[in-house]
């Protein structure tokens, strides 16, 4: 098959495909790539709501915090079994017509905000690899805390960085989103890797096989550590979309060793160096861990790791758009993975200088 030609790939983790259409993609690296000065942010902002001794939105103060902080989301999207509105007590059972069709039931969880540093000037790639691993240590406290419970079967620790992918705040900072349910992506997720298992005599989990491919070519990595990959998956859909995946089987964040955890910050950094290297900007993304959940079964199918979803495209102003065919039919992209990460493990990981000074 020539994969010079428009094809189609498979995403085996959610059973879903992407349209690759790599004859459009001799275009974009041709115009040159446009560089957006940056204005250096000051260490302390007396306006953002993160910032240490600050008041949040809701009336809450900030401690002097001077690592990571995390706090109870003043506008969660969901609310605590214990803590409905006052007068609102919904015993009643879940919606669902005769027929199925219409199905409605109740959700609870919590959500919490997790500040990267009290600097408010930087981001993941500029903290150092010490500090990134403070907040691995925080996202790994805060599993054992909330997966526990058992009114939580998942926990969704995301990073949405930059104004393009809706972060309010420039303060770095990520979230987490745990609730009684298994959400839809990690359903899909657990489905595809219960399948390969299911389909195949290997005992290894799908994403440990697929590392194993991907090292016999090396096309699609960008760096390895002792303990973690980071690739861009043969069915990426973003355009600079990437994985990083532990090369041992590890199904939730909670399982990683202190030598892991290190692993992980350093992938983190490295990545996220050569993401702002790539256009010279505060590269936006939304980053996030997948595992297994954490609902009382043991998940031998799952392996745990991290998606990248990088919405730029061609520069720090292109981006690229996932609407028209895209939202009615299929993900579509011109540039192909490979060449993705041709690009990304070409760059450097010393992150670039701001011209500006603060
Ligand atoms: P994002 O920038 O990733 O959207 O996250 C900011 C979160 O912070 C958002 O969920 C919360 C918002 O509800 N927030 C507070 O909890 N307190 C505040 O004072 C403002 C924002
Ligand atoms: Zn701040």
């Amino acid at each position: 098959m020539n994969l010079s030609l428009p094809h189609r790939r498979y995403n085996p983790l959610t059973d879903e495909w992407v349209l690759v259409s790599p004859q459009r993609a001799a275009r974009p690296w041709l115009g040159a790539v446009e560089k957006v000065p940056q204005a250096r942010r000051p260490a302390y902002d007396p306006a953002c709501y993160l910032c240490p001794g600050n008041t949040r939105a809701g009336g809450a103060v900030n401690p002097p915090y001077t690592g990571v902080f995390v706090f109870d989301n003043d506008f969660p999207a969901l609310l605590q079994p214990e803590h409905p509105p006052s007068g609102v007590e919904d015993q009643s059972p879940p919606e669902s017509s005769p027929s199925g069709i219409l199905k409605a039931e109740p959700e609870t969880g919590v959500c919490r905000v997790i500040c990267f540093s009290p600097r408010h000037d930087l981001t993941l790639a500029e903290l150092t690899t010490a500090q990134i691993r403070r907040v691995v240590d925080v996202w790994v406290a805060q599993c054992e805390e909330l997966g526990a419970r058992d009114d939580i079967a998942y926990i969704q620790l995301f990073e949405n960085k930059g104004e393009m992918m809706g972060a309010s705040n420039p303060h770095p900072h990520g979230q987490l989103w745990a609730t009684r349910h298994i959400p839809t992506e990690i359903a899909k997720e657990t489905r595809g890797q219960l399948n390969y298992l299911a389909s195949r005599h290997s005992h290894a989990p799908l994403l440990l096989d697929y590392l194993q491919i991907e090292r016999q070519t090396g096309q699609r990595i960008i760096f390895e550590n002792a303990h973690f990959v980071c690739l861009v998956p043969f069915w990426a859909i973003w355009p600079f979309e990437t994985m990083i995946v532990p090369k041992r089987h590890i199904r939730r964040i909670v399982e990683l060793t202190e030598s892991e955890r290190d692993g992980l910050a350093d992938a983190l950094k490295r990545m996220t160096t050569r993401y702002d290297n790539l256009f010279e900007v505060v590269f936006p993304y939304t980053m996030g861990v997948h595992q297994a959940p954490y609902d009382g079964q043991p998940h031998e199918e799952w392996q745990m790791h991290l998606h990248f979803y990088p919405p730029l495209l061609r520069s720090a102003t292109v981006r690229k758009f996932m609407v028209g065919y895209e939202m009615l039919a299929q993900p579509q992209r011109d540039l192909t993975p490979e060449q993705a990460a041709e690009r990304l493990r070409g760059l450097s990981e010393v992150r670039f200088a701001y011209s500006a000074p603060a």
